[in-house]
């Protein structure tokens, strides 16, 4: 290993044991990197990665609402401003139980390389909170959001901070954070993306990501000459990412054969078509209930409770879309002995560092998330830019928009890769092709 990238790394480690995703994350990204710091002194010179890995700045605070029965509930806020050499900070806020700043380290740290890599002038942030919206009425939802946007508002701006969704978050709460902001502040700053289509939000936003990750998948398959036409396709969540992303395969010609949520994951060998994405979409978005539900509708469609999609049927593509570190080296195993040939992913770092390991040695094309799932950021991007001019850009033109950027992304991934001496390994090239840009510019920046 690079001695520079190992003392960085010793450094991070004995400073904070126990931010575990957010080491695993630093760990990748700095690993990729120790041919470039071989090749380049600058970066040591100006300790440009003991610089990247500390957010510029970190917001904790309380949120306190009120319950339907009255009781007040407190939860943990945050708001992990990581860096913002090239634009704005820029990133999702995550509602789930899990939260802590360990994780929203990793997703920010994640995001500098990935806003990197669409090309548009966007910075790297993260933020949320432990609230868990499972089981909350719509009036719980509200209360929170605006409880957490009535401290959130003093760091975010148009040109400062943009937050948008992530896990639990989607266009209610994003409504409900937009509107709180409103109040308090007396404009109409558009300070989120992911914003309803009334009120300043882009067509095709909440297709963007699992539309990106699949175009990014056919961009791989592309160097291989193949397409999804007559693949079989494996996807794990039911959320926005994985919704969309079934929509993409599709109608590309592949056969989607799983969902899946944190309960338990539907298999469906006769393909999940229109009709029944349909049925997910009312059952995720509007009823908010179990994915059970779809082998209850569906003859043929079976549930395999507390399971993962991984290995339970052969399957040619793979998108996890549900959360970190859903697949592991056995997982990763069994899907390459099931003939797995690509995995594109629409979750932040759903493999876990040894399955990333047996990918990379079963010549599986695997796309990275901070490249493969880039396509919800830039087209946040795009929306950024529709507000600040002040008008609407077509279906057409956003989504042409999004596909070319998803394929200068696997452009610069691959023609990185290949620099390195490393051709093929698309985490070298997400890393080391979202890193330059960053780190020259915090060069040319100062200290
Ligand atoms: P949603 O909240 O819409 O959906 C998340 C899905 O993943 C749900 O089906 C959920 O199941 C499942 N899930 C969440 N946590 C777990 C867990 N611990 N174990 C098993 N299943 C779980 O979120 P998104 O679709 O927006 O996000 C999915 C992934 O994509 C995340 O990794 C996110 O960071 C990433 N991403 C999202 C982008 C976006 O634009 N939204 C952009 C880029 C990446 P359940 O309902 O049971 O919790
Ligand atoms: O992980 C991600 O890239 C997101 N959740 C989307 C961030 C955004 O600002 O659109």
């Amino acid at each position: 290993m690079n001695a520079y990238v190992a003392k960085v790394l010793n450094q991070l480690k004995s400073n904070q044991p126990w931010e575990k995703e957010f080491l695993q994350a630093a760990e990748e990204v700095l690993e990729s990197l120790g041919g470039l710091m071989d090749r380049e002194s600058k970066y040591e010179k100006y300790s440009i990665l003991e610089r990247i890995t500390v957010p510029e700045r970190t917001i904790l605070f309380r949120v306190s609402w009120l319950d339907d029965a009255g009781n007040v509930q407190v939860n943990n806020g945050y708001r992990v401003e990581f860096n913002s050499a090239i634009g704005p900070y820029k990133g999702g806020l995550r509602l789930h139980p899990s939260v802590n700043l360990g994780i929203l380290k990793f997703l920010g740290f994640e995001q500098i390389f990935k806003n990197s890599l669409t090309g548009l002038p966007m910075g790297g942030g993260k933020g949320g909170s432990n609230f868990d919206p499972k089981g909350k009425s719509d009036n719980e939802v509200m209360k929170f959001c605006q409880a957490f946007m009535n401290e959130l508002y003093r760091h975010i701006g148009a040109n400062t901070d943009v937050p948008a969704g992530d896990i639990g978050v989607g266009g209610r709460e994003i409504g409900y954070l937009q509107g709180q902001y409103r109040k308090i502040t007396n404009t109409s700053e558009c300070v989120l993306t992911g914003k309803g289509l009334n009120w300043g939000g882009s067509l095709i936003r909440p297709e963007a990501t699992g539309y990106g990750a699949t175009y990014f998948a056919e961009e791989m398959l592309k160097t291989r000459g193949e397409s999804f036409a007559g693949k079989t396709v494996l996807i794990s969540g039911s959320g926005n990412v994985a919704q969309f992303a079934a929509r993409k395969v599709v109608e590309l010609g592949g056969k989607v054969v799983s969902l899946s949520d944190s309960s338990g994951t539907i298999i469906d060998k006769d393909g999940i078509d229109e009709e029944k994405l349909q049925f997910v979409m009312e059952l995720k978005n509007v009823r908010r209930g179990r994915i059970k539900e779809y082998a209850d509708k569906f003859t043929g469609a079976e549930y395999l409770e507390d399971k993962r999609p991984w290995g339970a049927v052969s399957a040619e593509v793979v998108l996890p879309s549900a959360t970190q570190n859903e697949i592991d080296e056995d997982d990763a195993k069994a899907l390459v002995s099931n003939g797995c040939v690509c995995v594109s992913e629409g979750a932040n770092m759903p493999s876990m560092p040894e399955a990333v390991e047996v990918f990379l040695a079963g010549n599986v094309l695997y796309g990275p998330g901070k490249a493969a799932n880039a396509g919800g950021v830039a087209v946040s991007g795009l929306e950024m830019s529709q507000n600040a001019m002040r008008l609407n850009w077509t279906a057409e033109k956003v989504d042409s928009e999004l596909k070319n950027i998803m394929t200068n992304i696997h452009t610069a991934c691959f023609e990185a890769a290949e620099e390195n001496g490393t051709p093929g390994n698309y985490v070298n090239g997400s890393n080391i092709a979202g890193f330059r840009k960053v780190a020259d510019s915090m060069i040319d920046l100062g200290v």
